[in-house]
């Protein structure tokens, strides 16, 4: 069906995510979604795929997200790669498998995929003078250290990768490089690595890259960060890390070092296929396989140019990418998306806040998907798809024809006279002219990793039947030409049957459903596949519901306050503690009327319609009083019992919500919080002064 040979089997991969913070949209844009799509299709359409993920659980990114939890690398990747895996589940990404590199099989294989290497000589063995950071007893290789890159000035680069310009970095090529885990300047300090002589083997991946278009194009801007790294020289890059996570290196005198983790993580895609299948060779050691590796733009590099390196000298028929078609990043409401600035749309709080709506997420992100360039994720397009797109053309036209069969006709199509099909035909013969060529424009698109031009082919097809039926307005015509009406009705289902077909790869939660009321079997798909279906009479259509729902601008506005809030949080932070000014100054006197005195809380009780306040009694040694105070958003009637406070006993007692609060307790506010100012040992009634 398309230009290219078809291969006898596709080998598909998306990036292994990090198994250190949780998913959001823009993973979902970049690396999945599209690989999703794709392996969907192709299975839709009778191929033999494999689609392989899971978890990316070596590396800084890890450790130091242990150090900052204050717990280990195990602890944290357990979390997230449960966490994750439920998220991709939710939103249906259809993985063959997804395992995680922490596990025992993926050490095994990438542990001997890198001796075999060794073996061959294909390493050099080198002491260098590496960045080390005394105050931690650790060097500092990758996200550990960071500096001012020296291509583009960025000066958040890592120690192997600047993010603004895409560089492929060594620690030692920063400008003033700091150590991330001290903030200390590092030193440098000799050990022993082992290398990857890229410059060596340069050659062959470049030669492979241009001969590899011939098969088929890869994106501009993936073959153009191809070229320019060959362009200025690749240099050689260690294989090796002075780190205790991470897979061990099999060598002699390598105690304490673990493979660097861009070696083993693309070897994560081989032993997540032997996880899966016991003819995990026949995919990865066969010129008949298609091998695809989807990804983002900041991970080229290592899929187009490095791992491919390493497979060539590997050997043993391993299968090259005949394609990497990266994304570019997908940027939400005009700003990058920033998990730790909490700028960010995470699939598990949508899927929360829009439960049911995975196809609406999914169709937004796809019409939207950075393909060759940076898009945006705003919540008024978001809105605006789905109630201009999703709700008006495919939801209304799928439910006015099921309404209107089941009014009219019991939901069958009854028999259509041949005079009524004839007279038809005239009428209806561009729109099955349409349905015939759809399949393959569809599958012309895919091939091409077009996902958002595909998509938007998909919904044109709603587009024409919503117009037919507009046009041909059965509702009136059924009054004076019920067959007529059935013939157009039969059309529009058949318009339906097509989409409940090829909605599958982008919509896969609405496809089914479709398929549902039209009660279509798998025979029948394969029959719509193969451009030779046409609802008969008496099938039975059901009722029916609506697909896609109006999302209202409160839903959108509560998801841009949240936005607003974090940003005003992170703003917050990054300016540091905000101060009140200082009152206006009083005389020593003024301070010596207030009685302050110590005591303890020792009852607590939340008021009845007053969802900021407690009920309190305080002790003060000589006297229990009753206090009404404004904490109850801050802190639970039992988190407070017996907690020791200040309390202003001479201010005017005063009736709050029928209670009489006799005297105030001194809270400290920081950061949005309130804090109890404690008078440590003091006994209850002491005077404060
Ligand atoms: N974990 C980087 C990333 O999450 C890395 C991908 C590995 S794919 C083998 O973007
Ligand atoms: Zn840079």
């Amino acid at each position: 069906m398309t230009e290219n040979k078809r291969s006898k089997r596709y080998l598909i991969t998306s990036a292994l995510p990090y198994a250190n913070g949780p998913l959001h949209v823009g993973h979902l844009a970049g690396a999945y979604i599209p690989a999703d799509i794709y392996a969907r299709y192709l299975r839709l359409t009778g191929e033999d795929v494999l689609y392989i993920c899971g978890s990316d659980e070596h590396g800084a990114a890890i450790t130091m997200r242990a150090k900052q939890e204050d717990t280990t690398p195990q602890a944290i990747v357990d979390k997230y790669h449960e966490t994750n895996k439920a998220d991709f589940d939710k939103i249906g990404m259809s993985f063959d498998i997804y395992h995680r590199t922490s596990s025992d099989l993926h050490r095994e294989t990438s542990s001997a995929f890198f001796k075999a290497l060794y073996d061959k000589g294909v390493f050099t063995e080198q002491v260098s003078e590496q960045y080390y950071d005394a105050e931690y007893d650790q060097f500092l290789a990758d996200r550990y250290i960071k500096g001012t890159c020296p291509k583009c000035g960025n000066e958040e680069a890592y120690g192997d990768q600047c993010e603004r310009c895409g560089s492929a970095l060594s620690p030692t090529d920063l400008i003033n490089p700091v150590s991330t885990l001290s903030g200390n300047k590092p030193e440098l300090k000799t050990t022993k690595h082992w290398f990857l002589p890229m410059d060596r083997y340069q050659e062959q991946v470049k030669n492979w890259i241009e001969a590899a278009q011939g098969t088929e194009k890869w994106k501009k801007h993936v073959l153009g960060q191809c070229r320019s790294w060959f362009q200025d020289g690749l240099q050689p890059r260690s294989m090796t890390r002075d780190l205790n996570w991470g897979v061990p290196v099999p060598l002699e005198g390598a105690e304490g070092k673990v493979l660097y983790v861009w070696l083993d993580a693309p070897i994560g895609y081989i032993s997540a296929t032997k996880a899966l299948t016991d003819d995990w060779a026949s995919y990865w050691q066969s010129e008949d396989t298609k091998l695809v590796h989807f990804i983002g733009k900041d991970n080229i590099v290592f899929h187009c140019i490095i791992f491919p390196m390493l497979l060539q000298l590997r050997g043993e028929g391993y299968v090259l990418p005949t394609n990497v078609p990266a994304n570019q990043f997908m940027n939400l409401e005009g700003d990058k998306m920033s998990t730790s600035r909490n700028h960010v749309v995470g699939v598990s709080s949508f899927l929360e806040d829009f439960p049911g709506q995975e196809d609406v997420l999914r169709y937004v992100l796809s019409m939207n998907m950075p393909e060759n360039k940076d898009s945006d994720f705003s919540w008024s397009d978001l809105q605006a798809r789905n109630n201009n797109e999703l709700v008006a053309i495919l939801g209304n036209f799928v439910n006015r024809v099921l309404v209107l069969t089941n009014k009219y006709f019991g939901g069958e199509i009854p028999e259509i006279p041949a005079a009524v099909e004839t007279a038809l035909e005239a009428q209806t013969a561009a729109i099955y002219d349409s349905l015939k060529a759809f399949p393959k424009t569809l599958d012309t698109l895919v091939h091409k990793y077009e996902f958002r031009n595909a998509l938007s082919e998909l919904m044109n097809v709603a587009r024409m039947g919503n117009k037919f039926l507009t046009d041909t307005e059965p509702w009136k015509l059924f009054k004076t030409d019920a067959d007529t009406t059935a013939g157009i009705l039969r059309t529009c289902l058949d318009i339906i049957a097509v989409i409940a077909v090829y909605a599958e790869p982008f919509l896969p939660f609405t496809a089914p459903k479709l398929r549902g009321y039209l009660n279509l079997n798998e025979a029948e798909v394969k029959a719509i596949i193969e451009g030779a279906f046409r609802t008969a009479a008496g099938r039975k259509i059901e009722k029916g519901a609506h697909l896609f729902g109006r999302i209202d601008d409160a839903a959108i506005q509560l998801q841009q306050d949240k936005l607003a809030a974090a940003k005003a949080a992170n703003e917050a932070k990054a300016e540091g503690p905000s101060y009140e000014p200082v009152k206006d100054t009083i005389q020593y006197d003024d301070f010596m009327k207030m009685d302050i005195r110590t005591g303890t809380i020792t009852t607590a009780e939340k008021m009845k319609k007053a969802k900021k306040l407690l009920q309190l009694t305080v002790d003060l040694g000589f006297e229990q009083r009753t206090v009404v105070s404004g904490i109850a958003e801050h802190y639970t009637p039992e988190e407070v019992i017996g907690q020791k406070v200040l309390l202003l006993a001479n201010l005017a007692p005063r009736k709050l919500r029928g209670v009489e609060s006799q005297g105030m307790i001194l809270m400290a506010e920081s950061g949005g919080k309130l804090h109890f100012v404690s008078p440590g040992d003091a006994e209850n009634g002491s005077g404060v002064s």
